[in-house]
């Protein structure tokens, strides 16, 4: 069955920069265009996300769902209204031209009344997505199992104080990393949100951080014996829904994988909101994780920064992403990664016509911040700058000291016969923020 939600709208193309600001097209995006010698849609592996796009009915803690969307209709046949809603996804999906798309577990099949029901249910569902992808080209980024939004899950899932509940999320990850396998998806994630607590008085700390290693082992374990070629990927985020998530930032995972020997098996999936929540900017996460070499995919979306929620808004900031995008190329690009839209409409957005917008709006705004990287790489001042800044450390004295040839004894001995007194320099800070500048009002 094909869907006609979006029966207004026709597949999105490139009107460029001096269409009508209302009508919907690219203004920046082309997806052969070359950047770097790289296929913009190859750069930027766009993915729309299932859940925030066909599973929120644009409910808040204060106030009823606000959107249309049948196949959230009370009291039909649960597993009719998640073929009705695959239909409209893979109708949006195609229009919009996203090459991937990503889903949890629940997203796409409803929970049963038991396990067996569930699993079953996400078998038909997966079949059905299947014949989607085939249909319209679209694939898979990543899969997801949601181990946060049941009951069961409350005290968290491998963190939880019941091992049952722990064999219960190790088999709903072992069915959907199998279910993403078949899909051919990129990669496979998972995200903590129950693995935290809500108060020490009750949390054992040390056996937790175990547990959660024990888990993410079995995870690796597992994606070896099946033979799955994605790569698996933790997403972090400090807290909400717990006080305190454990995989709280890209160092604290660093950190948690150094631990249990995991650094070979695990990438990272930053969320520009997670970053700020946890009083990074998104730049800082990306770079972070390219320095220790463990960057692997990135949700975009943005915070207000009038509140401190995760309020998931689609990103539109070119400067922010410039700067995120200036880090992703210098560590040599995304490779089974892609930059999901993890982000939603606001609750008065009621049109069907405004899904579109938003991520029309963030593609071009990510289209044009690729291409304002791609200038910075290319005309190599902030490079340029810092290799010179840190030029004493490639040779003499600086190779020396990283190399360990010498001792507190020798550098003090060289300090106080060689009669050294270092000048400070200057950082450039502001000569380089008025340089970006340049590039972005180009
Ligand atoms: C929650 C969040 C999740 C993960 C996947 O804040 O970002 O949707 O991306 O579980
Ligand atoms: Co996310």
């Amino acid at each position: 069955m094909s869907s006609s939600f979006f029966s207004d709208v026709d597949a999105i193309s490139f009107v460029g920069r001096d269409a009508d600001p209302d009508a919907l097209g690219f203004r920046v995006y082309e997806p052969d265009r070359m950047v770097l010698g790289k296929r913009m849609e190859d750069h930027l592996r766009f993915s729309a996300c299932y859940w925030h796009t066909f599973c929120w009915p644009g409910d808040d803690v204060f106030g009823d769902g606000t959107l249309d969307r049948p196949w959230q209709a009370s009291g039909g046949d649960p597993m009719a209204l998640a073929h009705m809603k695959l239909d409209v996804a893979f109708e949006f999906f195609s229009k919009l031209g996203v090459p991937f798309f990503c889903f949890h577990d629940r997203d796409i099949a409803p929970e049963g009344d038991n396990y067996r029901e569930s699993a079953a249910r996400l078998d038909e569902m997966i079949d059905a997505a299947a014949a989607k992808m085939e249909e319209t080209d679209v694939q898979l980024l990543w899969g997801t199992a949601n181990l946060f939004g049941h009951p069961r899950y409350a005290a968290g899932a491998a963190t939880n104080p019941d091992p049952y509940v722990f064999a219960y999320g190790a088999a709903q990850v072992k069915h959907v990393m199998e279910a993403t396998q078949r899909l051919g998806g990129a990669n496979y994630v998972l995200w903590g949100g129950r693995e935290g607590y809500e108060t020490l008085l009750n949390t054992d700390l040390r056996r937790e951080s175990d547990q959660l290693g024990r888990f993410l082992s079995l995870v690796a374990e597992h994606k070896h014996k099946i033979g799955f070629e994605g790569t698996l990927l933790i997403e972090p985020k400090p807290h909400e829904p717990t006080k305190h998530q454990y995989d709280s930032d890209v160092a604290a995972i660093y950190a948690f994988l150094q631990k249990y020997d995991l650094t070979d098996e695990y990438r990272i999936n930053i969320e520009v909101n997670h970053a700020t929540l946890a009083g990074k900017s998104f730049q800082h996460e990306i770079a972070t994780a390219v320095a220790h070499g463990i960057l692997g995919s990135l949700d975009a979306n943005r915070g207000d920064p009038q509140n401190g929620w995760d309020t998931d808004q689609f990103p539109n900031s070119v400067e922010e992403m410039t700067l995120a995008l200036y880090e992703v190329l210098r560590g040599g690009g995304l490779s089974t990664g892609g930059f999901n839209f993890d982000a939603r409409l606001r609750r008065q957005s009621v049109d069907p016509t405004d899904l579109f917008h938003a991520h029309v709006g963030a593609m071009d705004v990510l289209a044009e911040s690729l291409i304002n990287a791609a200038v910075l790489i290319e005309d190599s001042t902030l490079k340029g700058f810092v290799d010179d800044r840190y030029k004493g450390w490639t040779g003499g004295l600086g190779a020396e000291i990283a190399a360990g040839k010498q001792s507190l004894e020798s550098l003090h001995a060289l300090v106080t016969e060689g009669g050294i007194e270092p000048k400070p320099r200057s950082g450039g800070q502001e000569m380089l923020e008025n340089r970006v500048n340049a590039v972005l009002r180009r």
